[in-house]
């Protein structure tokens, strides 16, 4: 059996412990762990100079991991891949900055792993790129004379061919895109925007398989929703019903319902409309004043961005504005909280949650959909609010679907999941549950592998 290798801009090792253990992270450390296999990435600091991978053995996986200098770590990860692309593709053409400078920066950090990458590479090893910070990476590694058989996941969206070519040279972008032999994406509508861009710039073309043939080069593309560990997730709520912590939740709501959030702060999850919609709600529902509390979870991420910084502004604005004006002596509308729970705290609260807003404007897949879904209480579930434009959506067409930019929308159906009967709300659920049962984070890691495996390598070029 061939050696599976990861790599991915942060890897999940158990001494990695700057990085949250969510249930992608878990996902794919099983997946390794299976067979075994080498996880390669970024260490997480910052060095003078360019450095040997660090390399250490956790059970079956072998974790590499280089540092990067100060000038690398802005160039590639603050400016190209936080500055450019993740705006970019999450549709957000105002907020781009563009210079040539990291966007060398971003190719030069791509061929730095590519050369401390392939020293560790055994001959039959299949290579799964994750995503958006090295799309360049198997260009960089062919340059380098790898043969093995390289697919790539892109967990954002990839947006529409007329977002797309507002990117300063795109077609080197996407260039190395299709140097992939295997390219996933979340959704049919990323698959579709890949196919268009092929088409509409004429580089290229798709057929109905997902073969595609683009600048000189024969691959494959399909969409991989991505999911969670459904089962794990569901023990991890039932575990936490009657843990002290759910209960001190519990106690500390007098009996009030309870409107979760759980997002990295991140301007791409709409908080600042989903505060607005909570308000709407308040005003247009008097009912639920004083009987409402809504929970926004909302750890900082990458507050080097300005962007961020300015989001966070934003919405520590909001979080008064809401509690001055409806908040009682005895009851704050909104609870807003800058830091990361254990997962199972995490678990808890959602249970404990008989809504889930859940309303980014644009997101690849959103996993706090899926796991509110598996935390709720058969008998009894919450409602989950959901956001048309998360991929998510695609796959959970029983949740309330709204339009993330329209507050009104979203504030009537709060209004709507808090007074919806039970037997709707078990209906909904059920057919979520079923989805989420189906397709787990472990068959997605085993269709993208099984795909890549099954690719014919003899016609890579075109
Ligand atoms: C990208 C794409 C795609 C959040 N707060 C805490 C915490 N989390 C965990 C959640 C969840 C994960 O972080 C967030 O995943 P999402 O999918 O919601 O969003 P992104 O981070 O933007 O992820 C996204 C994903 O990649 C996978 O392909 O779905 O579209 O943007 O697991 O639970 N975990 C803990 N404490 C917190 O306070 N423990």
């Amino acid at each position: 059996m061939a050696r599976l290798v990861i790599v991915s801009n942060r890897t999940a090792s158990p001494r990695d412990r700057g990085t949250r253990a969510g249930g992608l992270a878990v996902g794919l450390r099983e997946a390794l762990q299976k067979e075994g296999g080498l996880w390669f990435g970024w260490s997480g600091e910052l060095s003078e100079a360019a450095a040997e991978p660090k390399i250490h053995e956790a059970g079956n996986i072998l974790f590499a991991t280089i540092p990067l200098t100060a000038a690398d770590h802005d160039d590639f990860y603050v400016h190209y891949a936080n500055g450019t692309l993740w705006p970019l593709c999450h549709y957000r053409l105002g907020l781009i900055e563009f210079s040539r400078s990291a966007y060398e920066g971003y190719l030069r950090v791509n061929r730095l792993f590519a050369e401390r990458l392939a020293p560790l590479l055994r001959p039959d090893d299949i290579i799964w790129i994750h995503d958006y910070h090295f799309i360049p990476l198997a260009s960089a590694l062919r340059a380098l004379g790898v043969a093995n058989r390289i697919g790539f996941f892109l967990h954002i969206p990839l947006p529409a061919p007329e977002v797309l070519t507002a990117l300063p040279r795109h077609r080197r972008l996407v260039a190395d895109l299709c140097a992939y032999d295997l390219v996933g994406f979340q959704t049919a509508d990323d698959l579709r925007a890949f196919s268009s861009y092929l088409e509409e710039e004429r580089v290229g073309a798709m057929d109905r398989d997902g073969a595609f043939q683009a600048f000189g080069r024969h691959g494959m593309a399909a969409a991989f929703p991505i999911g969670i560990d459904t089962q794990a997730f569901v023990d991890l709520a039932q575990a936490a019903v009657d843990s002290p912590q759910t209960r001190r939740l519990a106690d500390s709501l007098g009996g009030r319902r309870l409107v979760i959030g759980v997002d990295r702060l991140d301007y791409s999850k709409g908080i600042p409309q989903r505060m607005e919609s909570f308000q709407a709600a308040l005003e247009s529902h008097p009912e639920h004043r004083g009987r409402v509390t809504y929970m926004q979870i909302a750890p900082i991420s990458r507050g080097e961005v300005e962007q961020y910084r300015a989001l966070r502004r934003e919405l520590e604005g909001w979080v008064g504005r809401i509690n001055g004006r409806f908040g009682e002596f005895d009851w704050a509308p909104v609870r807003y909280l800058n830091k990361a729970f254990p997962r199972q705290s995490l678990a808890g609260f959602y249970r404990a949650a008989a809504v889930g807003l859940v309303t980014p404007l644009r997101d690849g897949m959103n996993l706090v959909a899926k796991e509110y879904v598996a935390a709720q209480d058969p008998e009894n579930p919450g409602v989950l609010v959901l956001s048309r434009f998360a991929g998510a959506a695609r796959s959970l067409p029983q949740a309330l679907i709204v339009n993330p930019f329209d507050v009104e929308e979203i504030g009537d159906a709060i209004h709507l999941a808090l007074t919806m009967p039970l037997e709707e709300r078990r209906a909904r659920w059920a057919g979520m549950m079923a989805e989420l049962r189906t397709n787990t984070i472990q068959s997605w890691c085993q269709a993208f592998v099984s795909r890549l495996n099954a690719i014919d390598t003899n016609r890579r070029a075109a």
